[in-house]
C-alpha cells in the first residue's frame, strides 16, 4: 500500500531543484512546511508554503540554531500511525503527521574544504537536520524521507504512477541512504575535530571519506573504483590538481601517492620514478633536472611509462628533460608557466600540481581492507637519525655515510623485502617485494647489470655502493651477495638471532655496517 503525502518538511541548505520540487507538491495537494531560508526560496517560485515558526508558534531563534528543534515536527514524523497511544499523543499536544521529509544539512564538508576558520566549522556543524532526517528515517514505515536533490525526479515520478504516495520499498531506500548520509556527516565532524584538536592516535581517529569522483576502473578494468578525500590537512595526491592530461586512474593515483611521499622525505631536489607503487629510480641532486637524470639512469627501461615525483617546483630545463620520455604522470609541489608549456604539447601526459609537499613527519593513518573489516595504523613517519649503532670493526666513511642514510630513506619507500644499492644519491638497483632477502638482493644487482650492459659501461655499477634493507639479514647469504657484487657499507635494523654471524661476514669483507634499530617494512 502506497503512504500518501499530504504534508512535508522542507529544510535545505542545498536550494538546487527545491522550486520544482515543491510546485509538484503543491499541486499535488501536499501542505508544505519549510524553515526560513528555504521557505523563502519557495514563495519566490510561487510555491505557498508554511513557516515552520508559524506553525509550531515558536520563532527560530539563536541565529538559525533551535528552528526544527521541536516536538509538534518531531511528533508528527515520529508517531507510529494508527497507534493508539501516539494517535492520542498527537491529538493533545495538536501534533499533525508529516509524510514527507526533505533535508539537506549545512555544508559542513565543503567548509572545512575551503580552508574556513574554526569557528565557522563549527558553525555549519548541522544539529537539527539530522535530528529531523533520523527521526523521519526511522520511521520510514509511514515518512519519505529525502537527503538528495537527485532523488526529488524519482520521488516525483514514483508519487505521480502511485496516486500521490510512496511505496514501502522506495521509502527504506531513502532512509537507508539518509542514515548513510548522517553516519557520513558526523563521520566527517569527528575526524575534522581529532584534526584540528591535535588527537594522533589513528584507532581513535574515524574515517570520513568523501567522495571525491569515481574513477573509470579500479586496478583492473573489471573492477569498479573511486576516490574519497578524508579530512586530512596534509597536502597530497588527493587534493592536488590535475592542470592536464587524460583522466586518473586508480593505479595512477596509488602509485603518484607512492611516488609523491618519496620525494617528500628529503630536504634537498629529490626525484622519484615509480611502476607498481616501487621505485625504479630516486635521486637527488643540485637541481630537478639532475635529479631526474640520475634517477632515470638507475633503470631507464623500467622508467617507461612510470610517474615521476618531484620536490621543487617544475621548470622548464626539467620538463624538457621528462618530455624526452613516455610518462603516464608528473606531480610536483607547483610547476613554473614555461615548463607547463612544455608539457602541454604532451596531451595524454597527467601532471598534477599538490600546492605543497606532503609532511613527511605527519603521523597520520594508514588504512588497509581485509575481509570483513580493515586495518588501520599510523604512518612509518620515523627516519634515521643520529641513533645509528656501527657494528663492524669499520665504520663508514663520510661519504659512504651519505649514501647509506639516502638508501635507508629510499628503501622504506619499497615493498618488502627490500635491497637498495645507491651511489651518489642515486639508487643503482632496486630488488623489491620478495618472499626471501637474498631473491630481493640478487634482483637489485642483475637489475644494475643489465644496466651496466645496455648502457656499454665496463665496471658493475655496484662497485663501492652501500646497500640499504628494510628489515634484518636472518642469515649472512643476502649480505654476501651485497659483498660479491661491490658493496662497501651496508644499514638495516639489526635485531636477528644471527646478527652475530651476519657482522662476521661484514667484517670478513671489510663492510662497515651500521644498524638503524628501527625496520621499514612496507606492504
Ligand atoms: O542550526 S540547526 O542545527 N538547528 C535547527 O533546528 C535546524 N533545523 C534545520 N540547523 C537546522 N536545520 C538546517 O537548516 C537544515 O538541515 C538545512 O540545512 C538548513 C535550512 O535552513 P534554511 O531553510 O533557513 O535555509
Amino acid at each position: 500500500m502506497p503512504m500518501p503525502i499530504r504534508r512535508a518538511l522542507i529544510s535545505v541548505s542545498d536550494k538546487r531543484g527545491i522550486e520544482d520540487l515543491g510546485r509538484f507538491l503543491a499541486a499535488s495537494g501536499v501542505e508544505i512546511l519549510s524553515t526560513g531560508g528555504s521557505a523563502k526560496a519557495l514563495r519566490d517560485a510561487g510555491v505557498p508554503v508554511i513557516e515552520v515558526a508559524d506553525y509550531t508558534g515558536f520563532p527560530e531563534i539563536m541565529d538559525g540554531r533551535v528552528k526544527t528543534l521541536q516536538p509538534t515536527l518531531h511528533g508528527g514524523l515520529l508517531a507510529i500511525r494508527g497507534n493508539p497511544a501516539h494517535e492520542a499523543a498527537m491529538q493533545t499536544h495538536g501534533i499533525q503527521p508529516i509524510d514527507l521529509l526533505v533535508v539537506n544539512l549545512y555544508p559542513f564538508e565543503a567548509t572545512v574544504a575551503r580552508g574556513a576558520a574554526f569557528d565557522e566549522c563549527v558553525e555549519n556543524i548541522d544539529i537539527g537536520g539530522p535530528a529531523l532526517i533520523r527521526g523521519a528515517s526511522k520511521n520510514h514505515a509511514f515518512v519519505c524521507v529525502v537527503v538528495d536533490p537527485a532523488d526529488y525526479e524519482p520521488l516525483m515520478q514514483q508519487m505521480q504512477q502511485q496516486g500521490g504516495g510512496t511505496t514501502p520499498d522506495l521509502r527504506r531506500r531513502l532512509a537507508a541512504k539518509a542514515f548513510a548520509r548522517t553516519a557520513a556527516y558526523d563521520a566527517a565532524i569527528a575526524s575534522w575535530f581529532a584534526a584540528v584538536a591535535g588527537e594522533t592516535f589513528p584507532e581513535q581517529l574515524i574515517i570520513a571519506g568523501v567522495r571525491r569522483q569515481a574513477m573509470r576502473y579500479g586496478e583492473n578494468p573489471h573492477q569498479s573504483a573511486a576516490l574519497y578525500s578524508i579530512n586530512d590537512p596534509r597536502p597530497g595526491v588527493a587534493s592536488a590538481k590535475q592542470i592536464q592530461g587524460k583522466e586518473l586512474s586508480y593505479n595512477n593515483l596509488n602509485d603518484t601517492d607512492a611516488a609523491y611521499e618519496l620525494v617528500a622525505e628529503f630536504a634537498e631536489p629529490a626525484v622519484a620514478i615509480i611502476k607498481h607503487a616501487n621505485p625504479c629510480g630516486v635521486a637527488v641532486g643540485e637541481s630537478i633536472t639532475e635529479a631526474y637524470l640520475k634517477a632515470l639512469a638507475c633503470d631507464p627501461v623500467s622508467a617507461f611509462g612510470g610517474i615521476i615525483a618531484v620536490n621543487r617546483p617544475i621548470d622548464a630545463a626539467a620538463a624538457a628533460e621528462m618530455g624526452k620520455l613516455f610518462l603516464e604522470v608528473i606531480i610536483a609541489p607547483a610547476i613554473d608557466a614555461e615548463a607547463a608549456a612544455v608539457l602541454a604539447h604532451k596531451k595524454n601526459l597527467r601532471v598534477l600540481v599538490a600546492g605543497a609537499l606532503p609532511d613527511a613527519g605527519h603521523p597520520g593513518i594508514v588504512f588497509r581492507s581485509l575481509a570483513g573489516g580493515f586495518l588501520t595504523q599510523s604512518r612509518d613517519i620515523l627516519t634515521t637519525g643520529e641513533d645509528l649503532k656501527v657494528v663492524t670493526r669499520r665504520a663508514p666513511t663520510h661519504a659512504e655515510m651519505t649514501d647509506l642514510l639516502f638508501a635507508y630513506r629510499v628503501c622504506k619507500h619499497v615493498k618488502s623485502n627490500a635491497i637498495v644499492f645507491c651511489k651518489a644519491g642515486t639508487t643503482i638497483g632496486v630488488g623489491a617485494g620478495q618472499m626471501s632477502r637474498v631473491d630481493a638482493a640478487r634482483i637489485a644487482v642483475s637489475k644494475s647489470e643489465d644496466v651496466r650492459q645496455e648502457a656499454g659501461e665496463m665496471t658493475p655499477r655496484t662497485t663501492a655502493s652501500v646497500v640499504a634493507s628494510d628489515a634484518f639479514f636472518p642469515f649472512p647469504d643476502g649480505l654476501l651477495v651485497c659483498a660479491d657484487a661491490g658493496a662497501t657499507a651496508v644499514i638495516q635494523p639489526g635485531g636477528s638471532v644471527r646478527d652475530a654471524e651476519v657482522i662476521a661476514a661484514a667484517d670478513e669483507r671489510d663492510i662497515a655496517m651500521v644498524f638503524t634499530g628501527l625496520r621499514h617494512f612496507r606492504h
